[in-house]
């Protein structure tokens, strides 16, 4: 019986090990606004700092994946104080495409301490992000925060935003300004549902962060519901201006942070629904992650309510190993911090001996692969390597690479050694081994070759 146990506590341990959710764990992230673009997945997030005790949040960072499991983090794209007139409160994006520019919509307390919601312009999804207007898109109320970006199959663009209340304007085709007055939707139980509790500012469950989806004609407003701590909710209409009609929980309270936030996709044939909670190490209200679960929908059109779960397993495509892969491409690590400079762009460093990342379906096809190159580099002298492992972190060991020391993450060395040789379909293991007590080295990108 005890050796049972042990077994199950071993096989339970590894499994939230190896969970796919959170996505992110380099960092904590919030408030997921995902857009399909060119057949990849670009996640913009809002980033909670290390330690926040409070909404300690000053840029946006982005994450993009092919196949719903590899994630690779693109460090922050915009931050508050690429406005002229911001002072703090990077909260929830989102950013849409219309005609080959990247708009992204947020949140922004200014120097006054009002709330207003701006607008930044992009050539690429990566950015860079520009301010055209240098003021507030939208500076109606305090309630200006969450902005949800929506563009309808006659190419009319809308904007839906608030706290406590939705407010919705139509956008001009410039999608940075508008003609149209704002206007609020009717905060009734009938739209947004009963609270279970009474609250005179907040009648009804809505509280903030609205998303809008559109399906099969039906268009799908889901929301951050009340009372604290948040689930989802949501409602529907078969016109975007409503009568919007409340249709129940889409994600119940769960996941330890008193805020949560939707974010809806369709990709590949499946839809997906984005949303936070507390889940990594050192997680709470303020420190949060994103995660990601695969939506489904009754016939009816009216959705099957979720938990919170350990996430996608399957990828959609594999990864090409022959190919450069960023060390930010992640399934899943452990003690591993991204960060971004002007030599290299984004990287990963190693925080302490152990600590590893993963990559999922990596195919190495018939032919296989003998050889393995890294970008990398350490502050210590001496014992510091990377162990190239398949399938699990105790998996076999294709290989070793010792880690030059280069003095810093400005400076890299490249480094190929023969592996076992290694053919088809494999998740690949990254081990990072130091003794050193923090920071013990940087990983830039690998390949593998014959
Ligand atoms: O992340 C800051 C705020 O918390 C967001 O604007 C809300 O949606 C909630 O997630």
């Amino acid at each position: 019986m005890k050796k049972i146990i042990v077994i199950l506590i071993i096989l339970l341990s590894y499994s939230i090990i190896e969970a796919q959710n959170p996505i992110v764990q380099t960092n904590y992230t919030a408030d997921p606004a995902p857009m399909v673009y060119n057949g990849k997945v670009y996640l913009y997030t809002s980033h909670d700092e290390d330690e926040s005790t409070w909404f300690t949040m000053n840029d946006w960072r982005l994450y993009t994946t092919e196949d719903m499991v590899n994630w690779t983090d693109h460090g922050a794209v915009l931050s508050y104080k690429e406005f002229s007139w911001g002072k703090m409160n990077a909260w929830a994006p989102q950013c849409i495409e219309r005609k080959g520019k990247f708009y992204m919509y947020v949140p922004i307390t200014d120097r006054e301490g009002k709330n207003g919601i701006g607008v930044a312009v992009a050539d690429s999804p990566y950015g860079p992000f520009i301010d055209p207007l240098g003021k507030p898109l939208i500076s109606n109320s305090n309630a200006d925060i969450d902005p949800t970006v929506f563009i309808d199959d006659d190419g009319q663009a809308y904007l839906f935003w608030g706290n406590p209340v939705c407010h919705y304007v139509k956008l001009n085709e410039d999608m940075i300004s508008f003609n149209d007055e704002i206007k609020q939707i009717p905060n009734t139980i009938e739209s947004f549902g009963q609270r279970t509790v009474e609250d005179a500012k907040r009648p009804t469950t809505y509280e903030e962060g609205p998303w809008l989806y559109k399906r099969n004609n039906l268009y799908y407003l889901f929301f951050a519901a009340g009372p604290i701590s948040e689930h989802i909710g949501y409602s529907t209409s078969k016109s975007i201006m409503g009568p919007w009609k409340y249709q129940g929980i889409v994600m119940a309270t769960q996941g330890g942070a008193f805020t949560n936030h939707p974010g809806v996709i369709d990709f590949k044939g499946k839809s997906y629904f984005f949303y936070h909670n507390a889940a990594l190490p050192g997680g709470g209200g303020f420190t949060r992650s994103v995660c990601v679960e695969e939506l489904k929908f009754n016939k009816d059109g009216s959705i099957v309510q979720m938990n919170m779960t350990e996430g996608i397993k399957q990828s959609l495509s594999p990864l090409n190993p022959y190919a450069k892969n960023e060390a930010e491409t992640i399934a899943r690590s452990e003690g591993v911090k991204s960060m971004k400079n002007d030599v290299v762009g984004n990287f990963i460093t190693a925080k302490y001996n152990d600590a590893y990342t993963t990559v999922k379906q990596v195919d190495f096809r018939k032919e296989g692969a003998s050889k393995f190159t890294a970008r990398i580099g350490t502050t210590h002298n001496g014992n510091v390597s990377m162990e190239i492992r398949a399938d699990s972190r105790n998996g076999e060991l294709l290989g070793t690479v010792k880690v030059p020391m280069t003095g810093g993450n400005d400076r890299w060395a490249l480094r190929t050694i023969d592996i076992k040789r290694i053919s088809g379909v494999h998740d690949l293991y990254f081990i990072f081994k130091g003794k050193a007590a923090s920071q013990i080295m940087y990983f830039d990108y690998w390949m593998f070759s014959n």
